[in-house]
């Protein structure tokens, strides 16, 4: 299925070296319900895709180490001995904030080169970034016999982001990249960091993602302030994390916060339940639920939350129009990328001619549609 991309990144890891790499697969993620929850220590329920990042590694025989984006048409060189972040928003700061927060751990790391490339459309908020940080997490592990488990490599991923890429992320994205499952979705506890695999077959509906084609600025910043504001809260509640929290609790200290924190913290509280819910719906086959509290998610987001844009709005907006989709909502931390969509497979086809005309005309740009293969998470790629 990613047959393409893993020869792209053979071939051109054979145009630089010699040896046979060491091939990973990593792929991105999609998020049914539960947003921001996780840093909140909830609830959240994605699942692995079909695109995702193919890494290709070998051993380095000097003391030089080489990462190379086939997309950026661009290699960065350095010694695993000395390791430094590069500027803000430079994609190698993924790959050696990986190899500082292994050396945490591990002490050495042996030096190595890296070639890679991905088919996560860029800015969707399917999580490329949380592929690519799995994908050097897992080579290095498997390249040097580091020992790590997979739930140290994606604690070891999420504090590279911290660290180097300076986004406060939960663990949904790296956990979900890490540990999918081919054709189901996860209910992951974000506190336990265990998950509930749950087949996703809904019949006659499908999930299908619309990309808005935006990544407005503002959202690094944005996402940190909010995960601060949750914290605060928390703190002034007496407990870990808004998790721990029930709405009659946030009442008590309504008059000491902001109307804007409050509603964001009520949010939370919410899609959390939100996110228990779906899974209940789930179990029952209760797709009218689900697809409201999907809504609901959106509706929280854009209100409450306040990380969605027009773009977003417009098409959950849109969804709304049509009662053969059941629910829509805004997906990842925000400020673009995609809608997930519930809608029914004989819907599919007359829906995307009509959305693609209408955000045309309403934004000037195209959007794009995928439908959606849920897949295994990070691995080697066995030929
Ligand atoms: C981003 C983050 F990386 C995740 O940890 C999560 O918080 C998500 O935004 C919002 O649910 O993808």
């Amino acid at each position: 299925m990613n047959q393409s991309l893993i020869n792209k990144v053979k071939q051109n890891f054979t145009t630089r070296f010699t040896t046979n790499p060491l091939l990973i697969f990593s792929p991105g993620r999609i998020n049914i319900i539960g947003e921001h929850t996780d840093y909140n220590d909830g609830f959240v329920f994605p699942a692995a895709v079909n695109k995702g990042i193919v890494a290709a590694f070998e051993k380095s025989d000097s003391n030089t180490s080489s990462a190379h984006a086939i997309d950026f048409d661009e290699t960065i060189k350095f010694s695993t001995d000395d390791i430094s972040p590069l500027e803000k928003e430079h994609w190698g700061n993924y790959v050696l904030g990986v190899i500082a927060e292994i050396k945490k751990k591990k002490g050495d790391v042996g030096n190595f080169n890296v070639v890679f490339s991905g088919n996560i459309p860029a800015g969707s908020g399917m999580s490329s970034s949380a592929a690519l940080e799995n994908s050097i997490a897992f080579g290095l592990n498997s390249l040097f016999n580091l020992g790590l488990t997979k739930q140290e490599m994606i604690l070891i991923s999420q504090q590279a982001e911290h660290n180097y890429v300076g986004v406060k992320c939960g663990i949904m994205d790296q956990y979900a990249s890490m540990f999918g499952i081919k054709d189901h979705a996860l209910l992951l506890d974000c506190r336990s960091v265990e998950a509930k695999p749950f087949k996703i077959d809904f019949e006659d509906y499908e999930l299908m993602l619309i990309n808005t084609n935006v990544k407005h600025s503002l959202s690094d910043s944005a996402y940190n302030d909010r995960r601060s504001v949750c914290e605060s809260i928390s703190e002034m509640l007496n407990i870990k994390a808004l998790r721990d929290a029930t709405e009659a609790d946030l009442e008590t200290i309504k008059d000491k916060v902001s109307e804007e924190n409050y509603q964001k913290a009520l949010f939370v509280i919410q899609e959390n339940q939100r996110a228990e819910q779906a899974s209940k719906a789930m179990t029952d086959g209760d797709l009218k639920t689900l697809g409201e509290l999907i809504y609901g998610s959106h509706n929280g987001l854009q209100h409450q939350y306040k990380v969605s844009c027009d773009e977003l709005d417009y098409l959950v907006d849109q969804s709304k129009e049509n009662d053969q989709i059941l629910g829509a909502r805004m997906m990842g931390g925000g400020f673009g990328g995609c809608t997930i969509n519930l809608i029914a497979k004989s819907a599919v086809s007359d829906f995307k001619t009509k959305i693609s005309k209408n955000y045309k005309n309403k934004f000037g740009k195209d959007c794009s549609i995928y439908s959606v293969e849920l897949s295994d998470g990070t691995g080697l790629i066995t030929e």
